[in-house]
């Protein structure tokens, strides 16, 4: 079978609610009393750990089962036993002196399972706190081997990974859809070692060097004495700082442009940021810039439709990842380089590859492929492995190494240092997640939470106690030898170099690569952004620096905000635009696209059942939408409801389909009538505002909309307009559905937004 089929139909059966229709219980309804419910009595076997499972590989002192049969007995035990293996036959009652006495302090259970709970949580991120992560692969094309000797980038060599995507501002709990930058951090399991690439997806960072780091991150937080706004930067101290540290500019633009909000974090570039050092097997240099290419193509998010989803579905994408990996649907992105001489200067055509406020644009250094990454399995428990993963970009192979960049050097050391409190101390390598799969012999001893019952008398060198173990490595024997980059003769001084100083001229290239309907929604979120600031002075001061972006940007936030804008700046450069950095006028694969069929119990159910099949066919997931939840029964097979018009809102769905009636081609009139007798017809779909509203949102955000036989009259009462750009009308369902597929290549129906490209 199809593969892609496949998964699309596995994303609609993980989807599928049977919608049994309301149940026993209801509050205020007494129902009958509900029978107790069964427990399973008879013990299983244990279900078999997944690799990521496994326990510490450790000798146990007391010459105990260890490694995989370790791992086999671990938390997969048929009995309910103490942390120390006694088994329990009670943990519903605390023990008591008589049934209404008090509870004693005797109760060691009680004890030790509290005590643990107490203590589940581990302080979150101090940025990046909000995060999904999956399992998947690399492999390498070998094309990079010219420019680097590291073993994992050779061609055909498949490398276990981890990725974990996030937001930068936003509490664990807070919403996945905010505007903001997301993380992209990759842990390459190679042979030769660990290899981290942290990368975000956005090309720029918003300081240059990374003692700005906590000041950045100070301003974008809540606000200090009420705490907030959670997971936001629409607020003063945010627009206060970049406002005013105006090498933020670039960055701060491309968070208000779309790649802000992203559809999906499969739909996402990422970015290595920094320039990198690769080295080959003859020591010669090269300089790199590291590049994901999503295989599904770049996606955002509408402003409102973000806003919605945080509200109804603020999981939205790290349900997107899971049910896609699930389904088997599996995301990839290629990695690819852009390549500079290792020159001095560390200057590619004028621009500062030490500076992270710059890119260098694709039209001028080509992303050169390297590999392809594929995210095949979803994490067996958030905690241990989404929570616990440790990134750090000291995490180098033979072949890559670091360059001068002093955002680059300081967070060489932030990582480190962050994981002693954020899991406690210096042996977090020995978590599962973090583990290396590289044999380790590092000398390292004790410390809080050590599991390795270490062999041996001598942990130093040299010995000769231990036989002179651990050896070391050289370069024949894959050892990680720092680049001998020469270092400029100079003295020690807190400043910054020349180039460093230009802080709008790549701004304004972006600016001018932007298709109109990019740069309205631009405008659209800095007027939003600043719109949500108190201080007038900093709203002022922001229009100084939109004015040195662009002067109809600036004009149009400014009349948005209401206030004057400053006259054109005499500065403006005359840039060339790079096309690379505009996410329109490409198509792309259709995989997993959601697509909405409106329907009920008098609608063509056989054009329904047709047209779910020609989705899945194509690999989208077809749900179907009706007043009320269970099955739509007609004389033939009946089709199962997916979403109600009570739990359906326009945001899931990437397409919307309105079913007509049959035969009649839809006569929505006569549904009315018919509603008399039998409530949830087709009139309900005209006259239910949340249907309304349904297939208006999906207007406004640029949705291709269809409706076959008398289904348009939805459209008219939702204020649709018949022939308006993509909106597909036609007699059967498989008509309209053709019409919809050509659209949503495209993504959005791009034309109906003003002003259009
Ligand atoms: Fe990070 N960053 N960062 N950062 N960063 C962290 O490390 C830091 C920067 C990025 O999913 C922290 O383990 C400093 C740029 C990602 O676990 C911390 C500076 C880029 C993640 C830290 C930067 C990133 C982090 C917090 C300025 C893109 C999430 C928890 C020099 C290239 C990794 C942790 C994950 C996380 C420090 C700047 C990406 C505190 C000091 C630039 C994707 O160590």
């Amino acid at each position: 079978q199809n593969p892609v089929k496949a998964a699309a139909e596995k994303i609609a059966d993980t989807l599928r609610g049977e919608g049994d229709g309301p149940q026993d219980g209801i509050p205020g309804k007494p129902g009958p009393v509900s029978p107790p419910v069964e427990e399973p009595t008879t013990p299983l076997e244990p279900l078999p750990p997944k690799a990521d499972q496994h326990g510490p590989e450790t000798v146990s002192p007391t010459g105990q089962p260890t490694g995989a049969e370790q791992a086999r007995m671990a938390q997969s035990g048929a009995y309910l036993t103490t942390a120390q293996g006694a088994r329990l036959h009670d943990t519903d009652h605390s023990l008591k002196a008589g049934p209404r006495g008090p509870v004693l302090l005797q109760d060691h259970h009680l004890r030790e399972k509290i005590t643990h709970f107490d203590h589940e949580r581990i302080p979150e991120r101090v940025v990046h706190a909000r995060g999904a992560a999956a399992h998947g692969v690399f492999r390498g094309y070998g094309t990079a081997a010219k420019l680097s000797k590291a073993a994992f980038l050779a061609k055909d060599v498949e490398t276990p990974v981890f990725v974990r995507f996030s937001t930068v501002l936003g509490s664990r709990g807070s919403a996945d859809t905010v505007r903001d930058t997301r993380g992209f951090a990759t842990k390459f399991y190679t042979e030769e070692g660990i290899f981290d690439l942290v990368g975000n997806n956005i090309p720029v960072f918003f300081i240059q060097d990374a003692i700005k780091f906590p000041d950045i991150i100070h301003a974008g937080k809540p606000h200090p004495d009420r705490e907030i706004p959670q997971a936001q930067s629409a607020h003063d101290t945010f627009w206060d700082f970049v406002t005013l540290h105006t090498e933020a500019t670039h960055h701060t633009l491309w968070n208000m442009s779309d790649r802000g909000i992203p559809r999906s974090y499969r739909m996402m570039e990422g970015f290595g940021v920094h320039t990198f050092r690769l080295v080959d097997a003859a020591g010669a240099t090269t300089l790199v810039k590291f590049h994901w290419k999503p295989k599904l193509g770049v996606h955002s998010l509408v402003w409102e439709e973000a806003q919605i989803a945080a509200g109804v579905d603020p999981d939205f994408h790290r349900r997107d990842l899971a049910d896609a990996i699930e389904a088997g649907a599996f995301p990839q992105w290629e990695l690819g380089v852009q390549v500079f001489p290792d020159t001095e200067d560390q200057m590619f055509e004028g621009i500062d590859l030490l500076d992270a406020t710059k890119i260098v644009p694709e039209e001028l250094a080509p992303v050169q492929p390297i590999g392809l990454m594929t995210l095949n399995a979803n994490p067996s428990n958030y905690f241990a492995e989404t929570e616990q993963v440790a990134f750090h970009l000291g995490n180098l192979v033979p072949g890559i190494d670091v360059t001068n960049d002093p955002l680059l050097q300081g967070r060489l050391f932030s990582y480190l240092d962050t994981q002693l409190s954020r899991l406690g101390g210096p042996n977090f390598s020995q978590l599962p997640i973090n583990r290396t799969h590289a044999p380790v012999n590092d000398m390292l001893r004790d410390g809080m939470h050590q599991t390795a019952v270490h062999r041996g008398v001598a942990p130093y060198r040299p010995n000769s106690l231990d036989g002179g173990c651990p050896f070391l490595a050289g370069e024949d024997t894959s050892a990680f030898i720092e680049a001998p980059a020469a270092v400029a003769a100079s003295r020690k001084v807190r400043e910054n170099p020349a180039s460093f100083d230009d802080h709008y001229s790549q701004p304004r290239q972006f600016w001018l690569s932007m298709t109109p309907v990019e740069r309205e929604h631009i405008i659209a979120a800095y007027t939003f952004e600043l719109g949500k600031c108190y201080e007038q002075a900093i709203k002022e001061r922001a229009l100084t620096v939109l004015a040195r972006i662009d002067t109809q940007l600036c004009e149009e936030v400014a009349a948005g905000l209401g206030l004057p804008a400053p006259g054109p700046d005499a500065g403006l450069t005359d840039p060339q635009p790079s096309p690379a950095l505009s996410q329109l006028g490409q198509v792309w694969p259709l995989d997993g696209r959601i697509i909405g069929i409106v329907a009920d119990a008098h609608a063509d159910l056989d054009g329904v059942r047709a047209v779910r099949q020609t989705v899945l066919d194509a690999g989208m997931v077809p749900l179907v939408i009706a007043p009320a939840g269970g099955k739509l029964d007609a004389d033939g097979e009946p089709v199962t409801v997916q979403r109600t018009f009570a739990t359906a809102r326009s945001v899931e769905f990437d397409a919307i389909l309105l079913a007509g009636a049959p035969g009649t081609g839809g006569d929505a009139a006569g549904a009315r009538d018919a509603k008399a007798d039998n409530p949830g017809t087709a009139a309900d779909v005209v006259t239910d505002p949340r249907a309304l509203l349904l297939v208006n949102e999906a207007f406004r955000h640029g949705k291709a909309i269809g409706a076959w036989g008398g289904g348009d009259s939805a459209l008219a009462a939702a204020g649709v307009p018949t022939g308006a750009p993509g909106v597909v009308t036609a007699d059967s369902g498989a008509a309209v559905l053709q019409g919809v597929t050509e659209l949503l290549g495209a993504h959005r129906v791009w034309e109906r937004f003003t002003p259009q490209i």
